[in-house]
């Protein structure tokens, strides 16, 4: 059924106190709410539902009188109570099985540990409740289980535990929190649990305990640390402490997403929690702290102040993208996690926007939320969030923020009441703003020169649009913060001043007409903008670079005039990193198209890699050239088999241009001085993946040898590097890291992910029999995601294969995931929607693939999908 924002009615009664007693036996599991509840004074509803999906109603009371079962008024979707008295307490029982449950929403099994999953709408395949964002309630839960599983688990303080008789235990917790029933959990099993505490700003010490599968101890300390940060900067920054004596995270192996923010109890994909420098690469311990940070940071963000409906998701998701990227920001390095946070929306989000499932960060209408988690929600939620801070500053924001908490904590609200905050803490007009949440699609913003030589000024002339998307939203003009400025022949950055011409609009620095300044920040508000720069007296502005749209200071697509020269400039001395690096990738995708090589190009790279000033980091960034997807965008009709080739062709070539300096880095003491940093690790992984590409000896044995490095970031790269070869040390370091890790699960996905991209390796018979290798669970999303999710991203010559044999594999992989988990098939589906981008024949492959899908499909995830794409 298709839902619309429009259609949101409140709840017709709220529930004041829930009361949950969940019974756990082998084969079933028994669940009892109790729900004080009143009539709503906002609503004039009177049917109330109690939400109920897959589950057996097995008794109903209202006030202890109990109801017969020829009276219960169930439909598809629940319990729909009509009748009841203002005031009452409602009495249901019910029966589900965890053991069966595949899809992993609701209650169920994960390697013999019970464990939940409510958000969005889980929490109605475990018991009969009103499943809505915006019915907060203060829980007390009653968990009972055998004794054989010691940890009974849920959110808030544990107030109560005894026996249960007949070789069975019960706990019982209460949270003060009231809260929705998504972010409800509870989990049961025999773990073990790593121990740890926070002071809190206010003095109030916190238990910090991280549950774990037995044999996984020594692998949570990078979490505990992450998760110790993170508490502290949420203080340092924005005056935020956790609310709990608890803090508990668990991990599980069988998990639909990263993780879930649950109060007080946070459940983990135990890939972003077990984690050393063993057993997982340095851009996973990145992604643990990160995810950490933001399940922490959902704390405020979401838990205390949480959505009206699901329409307002990035009102919590857009947010706390934003604060988890701010956070490692200041963890590590600004414009290397700029360039990262930038290079994922360009490579998940702006794809997004060109498909049929485009979507604007809020919704207007889906059929399965759960397809609604996507990246517009989150990454370019979270740039909308960072264009709103940019704008009020710093301080601004956080006044917006505070005022935010003071309005709204304990509530249920929207994305309209989050920028009033926002606006009225800094008594300014946000209103224009609202264009990005109403209208989907990335805007172009083209910027056109003219430059006055004697007159030593530069016009910009900047021409916004926004594109037709499949959502058929408005396509007006959008508030865009412009950030720039200008750098002189000799490198250094050329002071101008904005002048006029008249009419500049509010918020730009227009105030501060004729002073000379290194950056500027405009707000390009209407189609077309013209704004003139004035050189100071020394400055001949014919010499002169624009540098624009700095630290991407708004998500659209910039058309600039520049030439190569200038870019080259810009790449070699922008005093802004991020468009130093974006400079850098600009100048590579142009080759990759057009398939001519730049020798300018490849001295660009050899004097960025000799300036001591950069950070290893960036200069491992900056060889490393814009993927498929982003590289897709500039051509039409696409063909991502040649632009693959194109690729690795100018990895080759450069591999052959920076022979010395690969060489000089592969080298005894400056390799082994590098391998001890994540910066230099970095380094010489793109280091030995030029070398390779370029068939160079040395690079391919230090490759074949590095693979069984202890440290798994050097393991990882150097069998990246490999799996494009065609050489015996592909062959033998799969190998070998297949038998060095093979009792570790979790390590396992590691080599199905090089198995499935080996542009050589990964045929489709080696995918077949990836699929039944003993590590390969199929009920396990993380081992889907490893074979069929890498083979996919990244594998463009075999999945876009030109027989269409990849997109006929991957049709019948996901007509079988379907049936066991909907939630997954439906987003592994959304590579082989996007098929506006290549031609005709592949098209024709594509869309036959998704027909059979559709023809085939059990569930309301993949069709709503493939509906759309069809
Ligand atoms: N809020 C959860 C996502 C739930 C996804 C449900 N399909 C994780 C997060 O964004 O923090
Ligand atoms: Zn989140």
């Amino acid at each position: 059924m298709l839902k619309l924002r429009s259609d949101y009615l409140p709840p017709s009664y709220l529930v004041q106190s829930a009361h949950l007693d969940i019974v756990i036996h082998d084969d079933h599991t028994m669940v009892t709410t109790r729900l004080a509840v009143t009539r709503n004074p906002a609503s004039r509803e009177d049917v109330f539902l109690l939400n109920g999906r897959d589950i057996t109603l097995c008794a109903l009371s209202i006030d202890d009188t109990v109801i017969d079962q020829a009276d219960w008024p169930l439909g598809d979707a629940g319990l729909a109570l009509g009748g009841l008295p203002d005031s009452c307490v409602i009495e249901t029982q019910s029966k589900c099985d965890p053991a069966s449950n595949t899809a992993l929403e609701g209650l169920y099994l994960s390697g013999g540990m019970y464990c939940t999953q409510c958000e969005p709408e889980g929490f109605r395949r475990i018991g009969f409740y009103p499943d809505r964002p915006d019915v907060m309630s203060e829980f007390t839960v009653r968990i009972e289980a055998d004794k054989t599983y010691p940890q009974l688990l849920s959110n808030g303080n544990l107030i109560e535990t005894g026996d249960a008789g007949e070789g069975r235990h019960f706990a019982k917790w209460h949270d003060p929190h009231p809260k929705p029933s998504y972010l409800f959990a509870c989990v049961v099993g025999d773990l073990e649990c790593a121990k740890d505490s926070f002071v809190t700003a206010s003095g109030r010490k916190v238990d910090l305990h991280i549950y774990v599968e037995k044999g996984n101890l020594a692998l949570t300390g990078h979490a505990m640390d992450s998760l110790k940060r993170s508490m502290k900067w949420d203080e340092d920054r924005f005056g935020l402490e956790y609310d709990l004596d608890l803090f508990q995270i668990v991990a599980v192996s069988h998990f639909n997403m990263g993780a879930m923010e649950n109060k007080g109890l946070n459940i983990f994909n135990s890939k972003y929690v077990l984690a050393d420098m063993q057993t997982a690469t340095d851009a996973d311990l990145h992604n643990v702290e990160a995810i950490v940070a933001h399940e922490y940071f959902h704390n405020w963000t979401g838990n205390r102040v949480t959505c009206r409906d699901w329409f307002q998701l990035t009102l919590k998701e857009g947010l706390t993208v934003f604060r988890d990227q701010s956070f490692s920001a200041d963890m590590h390095d600004e414009g290397v996690q700029r360039a990262s946070d930038v290079n994922r929306l360009r490579a998940a989000q702006f794809p997004e926007d060109r498909s049929p499932t485009a979507h604007p960060i809020r919704p207007e209408s889906y059929v399965e939320i759960n397809n609604f988690y996507t990246a517009t929600i989150y990454e370019k939620g979270a740039e909308i969030i960072r264009m709103l801070a940019g704008y009020l500053g710093r301080d601004g924001f956080r006044r917006g923020m505070d005022l935010y908490f003071e309005r709204h904590d304990g509530a249920a609200v929207t994305c309209d009441d989050f920028v009033a905050a926002l606006a009225d803490a800094n008594d300014v007009d946000l209103s224009a703003f609202d264009g990005w949440y109403r209208q989907a699609g990335t805007p172009s913003l083209s910027v056109t020169r003219h430059v006055n030589e004697a007159e030593g000024w530069i016009e910009l002339s900047f021409a916004q649009e926004t594109p037709d998307t499949a959502a058929k939203t408005p396509r007006d003009p959008l508030p865009i913060p412009v950030r720039l400025g200008f750098l002189a022949p000799d490198g250094n950055s050329a002071a101008m001043s904005l002048v006029g011409p008249a009419g500049d609009n509010a918020g730009d620095d227009a105030g501060n007409d004729s002073v000379l300044a290194d950056e500027h920040v405009l707000l390009v508000d209407s189609a077309a903008v013209t704004k003139r720069f004035k050189a100071g007296p020394d400055t001949v502005v014919a010499g002169v670079t624009p540098s624009i749209l700095r630290g991407f200071s708004a998500p659209v697509i910039l058309k600039d005039d520049l030439s190569e020269a200038e870019r080259l400039h810009l790449m070699a001395h922008d005093t802004d990193m991020f468009n130093r690096w974006d400079a850098a990738q600009t100048l590579a995708s142009n080759v990759i198209i057009s398939g001519k090589s730049s020798p300018a190009l490849a001295t660009a790279y050899q004097a960025i890699l000799a300036d001591d000033s950069l950070l290893d980091d960036f200069k491992a960034d900056v060889l490393n050239f814009p993927g498929i997807t982003v590289l897709e965008s500039r051509t039409s009709p696409a063909d991502p088999v040649a632009l693959f080739h194109s690729r690795v062709g100018l990895q080759a070539n450069l591999g052959r241009a920076l022979a010395p300096q690969i060489a000089h880095y592969l080298d005894g003491d400056i390799y082994s001085r590098l391998c001890a940093s994540s910066g230099g690790r970095a380094l010489i992984n793109q280091m030995l993946l030029l070398g390779v590409a370029a068939n160079d000896q040395q690079a391919i044995e230090i490759a074949g040898a590095q693979v069984l490095h202890d440290n798994m970031t050097l393991s990882q790269g150097a069998l990246r590097a490999l799996i494009n070869s065609d050489t015996p040390e592909r062959v033998s370091g799969l190998a070998a890291f297949h038998d060095r890790w093979q009792d570790m699960p979790l390590v396992m996905e590691k080599w199905f992910q090089m198995e499935s991209m080996s542009a050589i390796g990964g045929t489709i018979a080696r995918l077949k029999e990836l699929m039944v290798h003993p590590a390969f669970d199929p009920n396990n999303p993380n081992k889907m995601r490893s074979v069929i999710g890498s083979f996919m991203a990244g594998n463009p010559a075999r999945f876009y294969a030109v027989d269409g044999s990849g997109f006929e594999f991957i049709a019948d992989c996901l007509i079988d995931l379907d049936k066991r988990n909907p939630q997954v098939a439906a987003r592994m589906v959304l590579p082989l929607t996007r098929m506006s981008a290549y031609d005709q024949s592949r098209q024709a492959q594509m869309k036959a693939c998704l027909a059979r899908i559709q023809q085939n499909c059990a569930s309301n995830d993949l069709r709503e999908v493939v509906d759309k794409a069809l």
